[in-house]
């Protein structure tokens, strides 16, 4: 099958330009990682290359060892990806150690996986093992509301939960585990992908301070609509706040309890403090 035909590049390449199309990704802004199941590379392997060169991932993520990964190129635009994917995206197998990767297709023009390689492939690592594998998009965008409200809110896990929780109705339900936050770092490297999927044990979301938010999911649909969630509701917060610095009425602790009843989710009791 030619590369280009299989339904997860599709996929890939839609959530891309879904993502354009919101604002999330002025210049080469943001980055979006797929792991691809066994029998869909058995169904593309005759346009796979296998004489790549190895180079470092820059950590070691053991246990998704040898497998592959459709990413976005480093320094690429998402809003690109829809007119020539071949030279915007590649698929990268992964070394028998989790310590190298090479590329197999793309990236026609030559160039490397994004910049946050390492935190892609951490969360990928974290995420599989938290969901018993079922998660295999992690997706990082430049959200414009979420990243405001990092200069305004505490960087508390606690504090951008309720907050965001308490916009929309549908939020407890869409992220009922929360969202994590990590201060200000510098992007790129090991550290802030050690940082961002320490967070990802326990959430799906994790907001970088003053500069987006990463999130993982089982498919591109739900990936999609769990940063859509997120930053709408951010979206709602930064209007609210700009028309007055408190409000009249909300959601109330109570309220959100009733709610993880009638919709079946568990809402952990540290985001339904007192104010
Ligand atoms: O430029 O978003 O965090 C890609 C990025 C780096
Ligand atoms: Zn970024």
């Amino acid at each position: 099958m030619k590369i280009l035909e299989a339904k997860f590049v599709q996929g890939f390449i839609r959530m891309c330009n879904d993502g354009w199309e919101q604002g999330w990704h002025e210049r080469n802004g943001g980055n979006l990682s797929y792991r691809i199941k066994p029998e869909e590379i058995e169904k593309i392997k005759d346009s796979l290359a296998a004489d790549g060169e190895w180079k470092p991932i820059g950590t070691s993520v053991p246990a998704i060892a040898g497998e592959y990964f459709m990413v976005t190129g480093s320094g690429k635009y998402f809003r690109n990806v829809i007119l020539d994917p071949e030279e915007n995206i590649c698929i990268i197998e992964l070394d028998k150690e989790g310590e190298n990767y090479r590329i197999c297709w793309g990236l026609s023009n030559g160039g490397r996986p994004t910049s946050e390689l390492p935190s892609h492939l951490m969360n990928h690592e974290v995420k599989k093992a938290a969901s018993g594998g079922t998660h295999r998009v992690i997706y990082h965008a430049h959200t414009t509301n979420v990243i405001a409200l990092t200069f305004v809110l505490p960087l508390k896990d606690e504090v951008f939960t309720r907050e965001l929780w308490e916009m929309a109705t549908e939020c407890p339900v869409v992220f009922p585990s929360g969202i994590g936050v990590v201060d200000w770092m510098v992007p790129g490297g090991r550290d802030i992908a050690i940082a961002t999927s320490e967070l990802m044990k326990q959430y799906d979301v994790a907001v970088w301070a003053h500069h987006g938010m990463f999130c993982s999911g089982e498919d591109f649909d739900l990936t999609f609509g769990l940063m859509h969630t997120v930053e709408k509701s951010a979206e709602i917060l930064v209007k609210m706040l700009s028309m007055r610095p408190d409000k009249l009425q909300t959601i109330t602790p109570q309220n959100f309890r009733d709610l993880a009843v009638d919709f079946h989710v568990e809402l952990p009791e540290k985001f339904l403090y007192e104010k």
